[in-house]
């Protein structure tokens, strides 16, 4: 058994649970408790605030857990990021207020900063030489200089819209995050053995983020250029068709090239192109 801690709500909650469910286990979200167990899988799903979960995971109460890797860098946790998972992407970053004459971080010296997020901003000072006042708000911290609490703020950015709707520009990005997976540092080799079931699982399903599966009728003697168009896993898929001179080309292609390609092979002579959804892809 291995016990899992996600977030119990917020913005790394649903892909969390989405994540855990394409691999393959499943948690009755209905009768959803501070702790649950999963129903095909030997694993307990830990319900927590996010800033919970890397302590929670370096003392063991939790084996693993999934959370945003600017609260591991927060809390400094002892714990090993055994994935990147490519979801919760933002940054923290500091923000003046517009009317504010910026022109380098030399204009921090002396100011006051109010953050959730004292000991990133903290590291970065000491790293640049900067000597500031920082002030801890838990929420709704970007609303500090309009309340003449700080001059300026280092917070979670995204799209930027909170920021702009603030009176606020971003001037420095200081730190990138996106959803980890950590674990803690001494699991035992039956916990080691289900994390290793567990991310062949999760890297299969992330290998497929972004991807579709193509497939087209194409005369045979295109096959060559088309391949040199679909470098896929190994080598495309090529069948040959019962129609005289025609094959059928299966290939994986990702998202964002997956125009681009389909313009060319149209080009070759393709027909009958059938963009797939793809699942999972285990290499
Ligand atoms: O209750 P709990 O403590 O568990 O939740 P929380 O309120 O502390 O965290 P939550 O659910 O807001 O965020 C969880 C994690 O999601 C964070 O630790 C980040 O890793 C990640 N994440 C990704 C974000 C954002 N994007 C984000 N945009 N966390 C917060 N925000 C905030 C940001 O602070 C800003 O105030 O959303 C606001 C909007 O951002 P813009 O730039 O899109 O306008
Ligand atoms: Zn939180």
């Amino acid at each position: 058994m291995i016990r899992i801690a996600i977030q119990s709500k917020g913005r790394l909650n649903e892909e969390s649970v989405e994540l855990l469910r394409d691999a393959g286990v499943t948690i009755d979200e209905q009768k959803r408790k501070f702790l649950g167990r999963a129903a095909n899988y030997p694993l307990e799903v830990l319900y927590l605030r996010d800033d919970d979960i890397p302590e929670v995971v370096a003392d063991g109460s939790a084996d693993i857990g999934i959370v945003g890797l600017n609260e591991v860098a927060e809390t400094r946790a002892d714990v090993n990021i055994v994935r990147r998972l490519g979801f919760g992407r933002c940054r923290i970053s500091l923000a003046v207020p517009k009317t504010a004459d910026y022109t380098s971080l030399q204009w921090f010296q002396g100011k006051t900063i109010a953050t959730s997020y004292p000991n990133v901003l903290q590291r970065f000072f000491d790293d640049k030489g900067i000597k500031a006042s920082i002030r801890v708000i838990k929420g709704s911290v970007e609303i500090a200089p309009a309340a003449g609490i700080s001059d300026a703020i280092f917070d979670i950015v995204s799209s930027g819209g909170t920021l702009i709707s603030n009176g606020l520009i971003e001037v420095e990005r200081v730190f990138e995050s996106e959803a980890v997976l950590i674990g803690g540092k001494n699991l035992s080799a039956e916990k080691q053995a289900i994390l290793d079931s567990l991310l062949f699982r999760i890297d299969a399903v992330s290998d497929s983020r972004g991807k579709k599966y193509i497939l087209m009728n194409l005369p045979s003697d295109k096959i060559d250029e088309a391949i040199r168009i679909l470098p896929a896993l190994r080598s495309p898929t090529v069948m040959p068709l019962a129609a005289e001179g025609w094959c059928s080309l299966h290939s994986v292609v990702k998202d964002c090239e997956l125009w681009d390609k389909v313009e060319k092979l149209k080009a070759l002579g393709a027909e009958g192109i059938l963009v797939l959804q793809l699942d999972k892809v285990i290499e």
